[in-house]
């Protein structure tokens, strides 16, 4: 679909208020919200693609981001649409000395929209900030994302700080992000791994109406 491919075209190129528009035209037009998300998604991988090429460099990477930020918050209210009450209580953060934000708050509208209530501590959170918000908010899950294979032992840190806190059993953790595998989470200690936003918002979903 042309839209579509706008919508692609113009997040690579880093136009935020044109993304902007964009979607705003697509979802008016009646267009599946998910698809304009894969859209913005296929746009954002082909500059990732060109970010490892050295192809295009931060600053380039940076309005792209702003530009899906653009999309994102347009898409939002329709990607969290539920009218029930909420099921529980998902605490989320992208873990320390990483900046990336994009997936962790696709995964928190994922969550909204299957009924979770979720609490967003941002960006670069160390360790005892996660345990600060665990003990303020008490949440049923405690999700952590990381971008970067540096920033993976950032994870297994605070996983660590919230044992030590004596937290750990009364919360779920759940990791993800690009770099993070099945395998490293059961390394770690996490009790769950999902490799993208649905199957995170499914999987926290299912967890907590379990733990219930
Ligand atoms: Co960064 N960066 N970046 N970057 N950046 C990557 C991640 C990289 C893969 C690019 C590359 O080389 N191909 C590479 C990491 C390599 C590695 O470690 N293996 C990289 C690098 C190296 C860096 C810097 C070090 C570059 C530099 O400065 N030299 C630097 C580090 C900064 C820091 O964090 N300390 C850096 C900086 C940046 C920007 C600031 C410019 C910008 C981030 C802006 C922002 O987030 N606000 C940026 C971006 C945009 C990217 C790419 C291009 C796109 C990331 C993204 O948003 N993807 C990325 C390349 C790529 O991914 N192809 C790249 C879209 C998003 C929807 O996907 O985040 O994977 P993703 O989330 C998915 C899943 O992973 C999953 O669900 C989401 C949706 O399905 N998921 C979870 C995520 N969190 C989850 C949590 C869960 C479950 C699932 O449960 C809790």
């Amino acid at each position: 679909m042309e839209i579509l491919k706008a919508i692609s075209e113009n997040l690579q190129s880093g136009s935020a208020p044109k993304v902007r528009e964009l979607t705003m035209e697509a979802l008016n037009l009646g267009i599946d919200a998910r698809d304009v998300l894969s859209a913005l998604m296929e746009g954002m991988g082909v500059i990732g693609v060109k970010f490892k090429n050295n192809e295009v460099y931060v600053p380039e990477v940076l309005l792209v981001a702003r530009a899906m930020h653009a999309g994102l918050d347009i898409l939002k209210p329709v990607l969290s649409e539920t009218g029930a009450k909420p099921i529980g209580k998902a605490l989320i953060g992208t873990v320390a000395g990483d900046l990336h934000d994009i997936g962790k708050n696709m995964v928190k509208y994922m969550m909204v929209g299957t009924g979770i209530d979720v609490i967003d501590i941002g960006i670069d959170v160390p360790p005892e900030e996660f345990v600060n918000a665990v003990k303020e908010h008490k949440p049923d899950i405690v999700c952590m994302s990381a971008l970067l294979t540096t920033t993976l032992p950032a994870v297994r840190k605070s996983i660590e700080a919230l044992e030590k806190a004596g937290l750990r059993s009364e919360i779920i953790i759940m990791i993800g992000g690009a770099p993070v595998t099945a395998a490293f989470a059961k390394e770690v200690g996490a009790d769950m791994y999902a490799p993208d936003s649905a199957s995170a918002a499914e999987k926290a979903r299912e967890a907590i109406l379990n733990k219930k």
